[in-house]
């Protein structure tokens, strides 16, 4: 196992790393699950700091301060919507972690967690989301030195329970 990578189950607006991951969708506006959750926890401001985004297309991140949250920047990224598998949905995925990695190592962060992208409300199989996203922070971290950490937050005990097996199992 990459040590590297480490795997925490919880509520990830709780966690002190220089960036947290939201999933996000095209507006940027918030949302429900772990969205809503971060703009929550994050207040109003963050919202304010979105606003001035102009909205990301699916695969793509941007970066904000976190406001009043513990970490110091949220990450925003949109997954894609699973429509079955053959519309790009695999190849989104993965550009999400890899933008979203891209822009921590450009803002020098050392700490990123990520949440199961698409696994809730976009209905991405979860097992196989978890796999590109595996494969995906893999190949980053052996490519570059920043962020140090990765943290795979999970939140459900199906993932849980699929993260496990693919880091220890
Ligand atoms: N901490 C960590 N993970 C969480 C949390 C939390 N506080 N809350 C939920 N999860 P979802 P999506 C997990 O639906 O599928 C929003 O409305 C959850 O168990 O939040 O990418 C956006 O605005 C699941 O495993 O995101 C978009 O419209 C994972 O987060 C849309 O939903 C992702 O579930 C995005 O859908």
């Amino acid at each position: 196992m990459n040590s590297r990578i480490e795997l925490i189950q919880g509520d990830i607006t709780t966690l002190e790393v220089d960036a947290i991951v939201n999933a996000a969708n095209n507006s940027l506006l918030g949302g429900s699950g772990v969205d809503g959750a971060i703009h929550h926890a994050a207040g109003p401001q963050l919202l304010d700091a979105c606003r001035k985004l102009n909205g990301c297309p699916t695969g793509d991140a941007k970066i904000t301060p976190a406001f009043n949250l513990p970490a110091r920047f949220v990450i925003h990224t949109v997954g894609p919507v699973w429509h079955g598998g053959n519309h790009n949905e695999p190849e989104l995925l993965a550009s999400c972690y890899r933008k979203s990695l891209s822009i921590a190592r450009d803002h020098n962060l050392r700490t990123i967690a990520f949440p199961n992208i698409s696994t809730g409300v976009y209905r991405f199989p979860k097992e196989q989301a978890a796999k590109t996203a595996f494969r995906e922070v893999n190949s980053f971290l052996e490519e570059n030195e920043l962020p140090v950490k990765v943290f795979f937050v999970v939140f459900d005990t199906e993932n849980l329970n699929i993260y496990r097996n693919l880091l220890y199992g």
